[in-house]
């Protein structure tokens, strides 16, 4: 099954939102897997974010990202990926529809609380990144209700 990562960003915990995304992924049928709360060194940061070290806007991304602790999140479920993302919004939250959770929670593109993987692969490479000990599978009945 896919998986994808979603981050809860310091602003998102802050604000209180952790269990309401939570929910949202949960409701949609997503299986958790994972769910930590950290507080991201800076080398972290620059390895989630390596494909944008040459944006203008990185130090202050990163600066962003340090201001308090993420809550990291690993689901799996079909095409996670690309649902994940729909979910979530577009980058600029003022691009974001109603019912997204940029849509319905932010405003500007440097405060827009959370973070999904874009593909696939940046998926699995984040996972790695933020779960290094590893992340089991586990099977659960929800499944057989969710999946035809
Ligand atoms: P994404 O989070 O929707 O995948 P990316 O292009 O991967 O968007 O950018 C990562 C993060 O960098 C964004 O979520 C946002 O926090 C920040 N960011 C992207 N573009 C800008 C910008 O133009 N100004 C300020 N921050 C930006
Ligand atoms: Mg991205």
């Amino acid at each position: 099954m896919e998986r994808t990562y979603v981050m809860v960003k310091p602003d998102g915990v802050q604000r209180g939102l952790v269990g309401e995304i939570l929910k949202r992924f949960e409701q949609r049928g997503y299986q958790l897997l994972a769910l930590e709360l950290i507080h991201p060194t800076k080398e972290r940061l620059e390895e989630h974010y390596q494909d944008l070290k040459s944006k203008p806007f990185f130090p202050a991304l990163v600066e962003y990202m340090m201001s308090g602790p993420v809550v990291g999140m690993v689901f799996s479920g079909l095409e996670v990926v690309k649902g994940g993302r729909k979910m979530v919004g577009e980058t600029n939250p003022l691009n974001s529809l109603p019912g997204s959770i940029r849509g319905d929670f932010c405003i500007c593109v440097g405060k827009n609380i959370i973070h999904a993987s874009d593909a696939v692969d940046s998926a699995e490479r984040e996972i790695a990144l933020w779960f290094p000990n590893g992340v089991k599978n586990y099977s659960s009945p929800m499944q057989g209700l969710l999946y035809e």
